[in-house]
């Protein structure tokens, strides 16, 4: 079957952004909107800037992700307009202009001075600006306060953006591509008996991508460092016997993130078990992305499910339910289901319920939670259920009421492996789930 490429979507898509556009101003009463792409800080006391990470509202119009200082301005009725910072500079190489097919949708203009830019919005009337505090040049917008990051625009464009274009879910399916593609080669880097820097490096350069250019920090985490949700280090020696990797690793592909983890037993036993059980019940989670479906719920399946597979596997002596209504799960479980995707890798506008950004609760007593919409059409969502022995929990629950619902024996032999956590990225369609992050792997396979 032929499959439409980004270059032949994004012309559709970038209609789609000038019609919410359009809506979102004149709700407003703008005239026009400005997006700034942001421009790095300095270092403290330093001349040297941190990684460049463009506005996402930029790169949600055009992909320009490493340019920073050009300007978006758009008026409705008239074709988007890019200013591309192109200086006059013989330290740095300026970016070249634009020539992809993109380009050909937008009017791009070389820019030699962002001071000047103001110029292309002095007579558009009351324009929207949204970029970083800072990088406008200076007097722009003349009333901050008014016109700088409208919370009321704001809102309103993040709202609109949880449903994926067709351009925009091709960039994602590319993006889980490619997370793929560094996924093998981490595994097979933990096989040989590697470290974790090692298997970083590995991963890298199998997505042929910068660190600064992945959408969140690699997880690469072994044995109890699984247990740590958010490990950040690299350990630069591997550890004396290796028993799990756990890795949470994506990639972009024009901006738009891939989030995925898969956790490998070393050799087979109880562990290795566990996470084939996780495995499959983390597919019939992913089976519940459906239009329609209150994405709270899914949170709420996900703690009865995992609360089965603590049962099975004999980690604890209740049933999912039970397990959920005993605050056992959460012992296990101590983050949510998963989150919106798409530009930024945990996307905004998770917990809002209309336009105008009224928050959707979160379920009472899983104030973590980064999603609790109604799904529809189009939007992207993980799916990333998880079971730890982290110390700290352990301990609470080992101090109160929950102390007889867990078999302590069994936490002891699974402790050194850390966790597990399975994550796919997964869109909501009128009719059966895409799963892309399943869809990558089983590519790469073929
Ligand atoms: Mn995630």
């Amino acid at each position: 079957m032929y499959e439409a490429g980004p270059d032949e979507l994004y012309a559709e898509h970038l209609q789609t952004l000038m019609r919410r556009a359009d809506v979102a101003l004149a709700a407003l009463r703008f005239d026009a909107l400005v997006i700034h792409a942001g421009c790095p800080p300095t270092l403290f006391l330093d001349d040297q800037a941190y990684p460049y990470k463009v506005n996402p509202h930029f790169k949600a119009w055009v992909p320009i992700v490493d340019n920073p200082q050009s300007v978006l301005v758009y008026t409705p009725g008239a074709r988007p307009r890019v200013l591309f910072h192109q200086p006059s500079d013989y330290w740095h190489l300026p970016a070249p202009m634009p020539r992809e097919p993109w380009s050909e949708s937008v009017d791009c203009t070389p820019m030699p001075d962002p001071a000047n830019a103001g110029a292309a919005w002095a007579k558009l009337g009351r324009v929207a600006f949204i970029g970083p505090p800072g990088c406008f040049p200076p007097g722009c917008p003349p009333n901050q306060a008014l016109a700088l990051n409208d919370a009321d625009l704001l809102a309103r464009l993040h709202y609109d953006r949880a449903v994926k274009t067709p351009y925009e879910l091709e960039c994602l399916r590319r993006a889980s591509a490619l997370g793929a593609r560094g996924h093998q080669a981490a595994l097979a880097a933990f096989r040989r008996g590697e470290s974790e820097y090692e298997a970083h490096m590995r991963y890298l350069s199998a997505c042929a991508q910068r660190e600064e250019e992945m959408p969140y920090n690699n997880i690469i985490a072994y044995n109890e460092h699984a247990a740590v949700l958010h490990y950040q280090h690299l350990d630069r020696r591997p550890p004396e016997v290796l028993r799990s990797l756990l890795i949470d690793a994506g990639a972009q592909y024009r901006g738009y993130a891939a989030d995925i983890t898969r956790t490998h037993a070393a050799s087979p036993g109880r562990f290795a078990e566990l996470v084939q059980r996780l495995d499959a019940a983390q597919l019939r989670l992913c089976g519940e992305i459906v239009s329609g479906c209150d994405y709270r719920e899914v949170h709420l399946s996900a703690h009865r499910v995992l609360g089965d597979v603590l049962y099975e596997a004999g980690v604890t002596r209740l049933v999912g339910p039970d397990a959920l209504e005993q605050g056992v799960t959460g012992v296990f479980f101590p983050h949510g289901v998963g989150h919106l995707l798409g530009l930024q890798v945990h996307d905004v506008g998770g917990v809002m319920g209309d336009v105008q950004g009224a928050e959707r609760n979160r379920p009472e007593g899983h104030p973590y939670l980064r999603m609790t919409r109604v799904l529809e059409p189009g939007v992207v969502v993980t799916v990333e259920p998880g079971i730890y022995w982290i110390d700290s929990l352990l301990k609470s629950a080992h101090q109160d009421g929950r102390r007889p619902h867990i078999d302590w024996a069994v936490v002891d032999e699974l402790r050194p492996y850390g966790g597990i956590r399975i994550e796919d990225n997964v869109v909501a369609t009128a009719a059966a789930p895409e799963n892309l992050t399943r869809d990558a792997f089983a590519r790469l396979a073929a």
